[in-house]
């Protein structure tokens, strides 16, 4: 079971879930911090919320295609984990240009895993918004992640695919650059759907793919697995708990597993795809930010 908010009219989102056969079913809310909010104070499964609500009701017409689909869930905070896979270290220490005992290699192996503020609710765009790349950086790059919605007391609710939008060359030149490499204008994208965790066999088991079209071609496709992830989800979410206010709906990116090649850079116009079988494709295209004078 999957939760969607689509564009019903220019001023109202419409809450919707869209069951395995792909029947589509209004929720009467206009949020998924809402129904959050209805579920959390009946101390109910997110689930059998879903399979009540929908009971007595009819499929919604329209298919998945035909929505404008917004962001799943509006999350105040959404934070996310750093060098969680194998690749992503390596990665790290090429840009870096690093090769032993370096903070990245610490990292991956210390109990404390790294986590950061990656995104606030404005700058967090949905399915089909641009996500904009810096324009004092010429090495950028979308990082597919695993996220993980939460509700205020860490419980996993459901997942979504994320884009940690990231400036390798930022982030190489200075470890301590990294707010500025990870966090400006629309540099994460959330989305397209949540898919309730009570709805999951194994989360070790999700396939992230990634591809990149440039006018209209293929230029880049990646994949790896959630298997491949050095640490537990719990265990990411206890740090992010741990002395910190958190809050319903707060999203937890897990860490990217897919990394273009070193000489990719992405451009104006760049159309990405992320896609996770049981959750669907996230797609944003890219548009470049103009340079500021201050
Ligand atoms: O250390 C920088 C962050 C790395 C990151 O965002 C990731 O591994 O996904
Ligand atoms: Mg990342």
């Amino acid at each position: 079971m999957r939760i969607i908010s689509y564009k019903l009219t220019e001023e109202r989102n419409q809450l919707a879930a869209l069951t395995d056969n792909d029947q589509l079913y209004p929720l009467p809310f206009t949020s998924f911090l809402e129904f959050m909010n209805h579920v959390e104070n009946r101390d109910q499964s997110y689930l059998t919320a879903v399979n009540e609500m929908i009971a007595d009701s009819l499929p919604i017409e329209a298919r998945l295609e035909e929505l404008d689909l917004q962001l799943p869930v509006r999350s105040y905070e959404v934070w996310a984990c750093g060098v969680t896979y194998l690749k992503s270290r390596d990665a790290r220490n090429l840009e870096a240009k690093v090769t032993t005992n370096s903070y990245y290699d610490k990292v991956y192996d210390a109990k404390r895993p790294e986590l950061f503020l990656k995104s606030t609710e404005r700058r967090t765009v949905g399915p089909n918004d641009p996500v904009f790349i810096r324009s004092d950086s010429n090495w950028q790059i979308p990082e597919p992640e695993l996220g993980l919605v939460l509700n205020k007391t860490g419980k996993i609710i459901g997942y979504v695919i994320g884009n940690d939008m990231s400036s390798r060359d930022i982030e190489g030149e200075n470890p301590l650059y990294l707010p500025q490499a990870k966090v400006w204008k629309h540099s994460c994208s959330i989305g397209p759907a949540i898919r309730l965790a009570e709805t999951v066999a194994n989360p070790y088991d999700f396939d992230i793919t990634c591809r990149i079209f440039r006018n209209d071609q293929l230029i880049f496709e990646g994949s790896a697995n959630t298997s491949q992830l050095k640490r537990r989800y719990e265990e990411l979410v206890s740090y992010l708990m741990k002395d910190n206010e958190t809050f319903d709906g707060t999203v937890l990116l897990t860490g990217t597993c897919v990394i273009p090649p070193d000489e990719f850079t992405l451009q104006e116009g760049d159309q990405i795809e992320i896609e996770i079988p049981e959750i669907g494709v996230l797609s944003n295209p890219v548009r470049q930010l103009a340079a500021v004078k201050n």
